[in-house]
């Protein structure tokens, strides 16, 4: 069963910690967000990507959900003796990975080819992939102006209103051809209970990248998704007040009307808490399976992956065939 998930930060990538759990070695591809990326330090850094990959590798920071286990921080506090700004935070043992990978893009490796060295190198079973080689940077635009977006969510804990998203960069990105060649061999589909705005958003923004999804899905092949807004709040992060000051509604059917509206679900699963939303859902096309959907521990991920691997098999088989591109009719 090859799964393609389109994956953010800490919600991502317990998603994808279940799913690896779920599949067979070699069987799962992560798209990872690379928007969040920025340099400090003059360390190339890639949050949401070693987010996933620590994840995968069974070494992240269990409580925060980014970093590695155990970190100690002496370069930040000397940094900060320096007079540095350390308002991003970067551990000693997560610092190599940003030297390891400043170092290779210096020498000119392409950004896919060091992320599968690493995950290589950190035995994980799984291909981790940035969206893209280009940079691409997610910028929010506030009452105060347009910021990068680590200085929104970190430096100012993402108190500003956003009013505004832009990807700079995004029209130079290109989709890689291990990304398009993991969506064109996939079976399912996964989009991650991220913030569909500035995790899942950018994903979607690579040119090229969501037709190769609606191309995978006139195959026959099942996308389904999760929701990570419960009870109209995030799970984590500020995906909820975003969407309320774009003017979306912030709640599973709020994700819901997003995805839909880009053709990206066949199903879709959301908490006991918004049963209410079953209905509403199900109105804008996809199947809907309501479910426990928050994972505090392992074996809860690998239930929410199983049952979101069920889920599609399940929608795919009731859909029947793709039908014909040529008549549209259902052989
Ligand atoms: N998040 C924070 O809230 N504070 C930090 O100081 C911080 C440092 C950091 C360093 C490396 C890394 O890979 C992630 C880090 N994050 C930090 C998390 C990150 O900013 C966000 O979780 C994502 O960008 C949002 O998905």
């Amino acid at each position: 069963m090859r799964v393609v998930c389109l994956a953010g930060g800490v919600g991502g990538a317990k998603l994808a910690d279940g799913l690896q759990q779920t599949l067979a070695p070699g069987e799962l591809t992560v798209i990872a967000n690379t928007g969040d990326d920025l340099e400090r330090h003059s360390l190339a850094i890639w949050p949401d990507y070693d987010t996933v990959l620590y994840t995968l590798a069974g070494i992240a920071e269990p409580g925060q959900g980014w970093g590695i286990a155990g970190e100690t921080w002496q370069v930040m506090g000397q940094l900060a003796r320096l007079g540095e700004e350390t308002w991003f935070r970067l551990g000693d043992k997560d610092i190599a990975t940003h030297l390891y990978r400043t170092a290779r893009l210096r020498d000119g490796a392409r950004p896919t080819e060091i992320a599968l060295d690493m995950s290589r190198a950190l035995g994980v079973p799984s291909r981790v992939l940035p969206m893209a080689d280009q940079p691409v940077r997610t910028r929010v635009r506030t009452d105060d102006g347009w910021l990068d977006f680590q200085d929104y969510f970190v430096r100012l804990r993402q108190a500003p209103d956003v009013r505004e998203v832009r990807f700079a960069g995004i029209e130079s990105a290109s989709l890689t051809p291990e990304c398009r060649d993991a969506i064109r061999s996939a079976e399912t589909i996964v989009i991650a209970p991220s913030n569909p705005i500035v995790s899942i958003g950018p994903i979607l923004a690579v040119p090229g990248l969501l037709a190769e999804i609606l191309a995978a899905r006139s195959r026959g092949v099942p996308a389904v998704g999760v929701s990570g807004i419960v009870g109209g709040k995030a799970l984590r992060g500020p995906a909820d007040r975003m969407m309320s000051a774009l003017g979306e509604e912030s709640s599973a059917l709020g994700v819901a009307r997003r995805y839909a509206a880009q053709q990206l679900l066949d199903v879709f699963l959301i908490d006991h808490q918004d049963d209410d939303l079953e209905e509403p859902i199900k109105a804008l096309g996809p199947d809907v399976v309501v479910t426990d959907t928050i994972m505090p521990n392992a074996s809860s991920r690998a239930r929410l992956a199983g049952e979101m691997l069920d889920a599609a098999a399940v929608s795919s088989a009731r859909r029947g065939p793709a039908p014909d591109p040529e008549s549209g009719l259902r052989p």
